[in-house]
């Protein structure tokens, strides 16, 4: 029996060695290109262009045709997408479902909404691939990487919510918050799956604090941590020290791809841990 794991490109991690997985591209559209959230991105020209284009720019997800193409030849498939509240991605993935079991009624689909983004997808990922590692049959997985989600957070420090705001990803009202005075925003993924602002920090130095904060009030006590940066390594870095001055952690830092870099912006991070 074979099993293959698919995630969505806002999980930022394009490839991954513990499964047989596959990552589906997003794409950031403007009236003038597209942008595929893969290998051959360059984040940074494609926010440099951005920063320099003047229209209007926006995302578009996976449709059902590319995650029926992702999926192979698997029997058994788990995707993992980005918040449902927020994107149409685990909707086409769930239509992509109903086409596979069709056309191959002994092959199974199980869609995974990770009311999330980033490395609490990441974290998904991964425990899927020790579950299928140890041989445990396709219901038994479902069920435990069902429970293991109760448990994973997403926190996050954005330097702008722009991008975000153009395109009704976020409330209006935040959206005035930031972009001057140097403020931050501190906020987590909500039980539902949207943006929930925590906090407005003065500085990256109180920002990242705060996220550790804002960690250990939602049950952080050490262990797995993956944090993604915005082309801003030195914060990422910073906010590893933090944690790891305080708990032993195990930790993966990496850069976000395309659909991350358009809505958290250059300078923000993000971390995903278990609560
Ligand atoms: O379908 C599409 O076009 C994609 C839309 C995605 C919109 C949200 C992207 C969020 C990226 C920003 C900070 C973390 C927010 C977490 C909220 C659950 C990352």
């Amino acid at each position: 029996m074979s099993f293959k794991i698919v995630a969505d490109s806002s999980a930022n991690l394009l490839s991954f060695a513990g499964a047989d997985y596959a990552s589906v591209p997003l794409k950031i559209v403007t009236d003038e290109r597209e942008y595929v959230d893969d290998v051959n991105l360059d984040t940074s020209a494609m926010l440099d262009d951005l920063d320099a284009y003047k229209g209007k720019s926006g995302t578009s997800c996976p449709n059902v045709g590319e995650w029926l193409e992702a999926f192979g030849d698997a029997d058994y498939v788990f995707t993992v997408a980005i918040t449902s509240n927020l994107s149409g991605c685990h909707n086409a993935a769930v239509q992509a479902k109903a086409v596979y079991e069709e056309q191959h009624p002994e092959r199974k689909v199980c869609c995974l909404d990770s009311l999330s983004t980033g490395p609490e997808m990441v974290l998904i990922v991964e425990k899927l691939a020790g579950l299928i590692a140890q041989q445990l049959s396709f219901e038994e997985i479902e069920t435990q990487i069902r429970e293991y989600m109760t448990k994973t957070h997403l926190m996050f420090m954005l330097e702008s919510v722009e991008n975000l705001a153009k395109n009704g990803r976020v409330s209006p009202l935040i959206a005035k918050a930031v972009g001057f005075l140097n403020i931050r925003i501190v906020g987590k993924a909500s039980d539902v799956g949207t943006l929930q602002q925590l906090h407005k920090c003065r500085g990256e130095k109180k920002g990242l604090e705060t996220l550790l904060t804002v960690m250990e009030e939602h049950g952080f006590t050490g262990g797995k941590v993956r944090i993604n940066h915005a082309h801003n390594p030195k914060a990422a870095q910073a906010l590893l020290d933090l944690v790891q001055s305080k708990y032993e952690v195990e930790a993966v830092i990496a850069p976000m791809t395309g659909l991350c870099c358009f809505y958290a912006e250059r300078g923000s991070v993000m971390i995903g841990f278990e609560g």
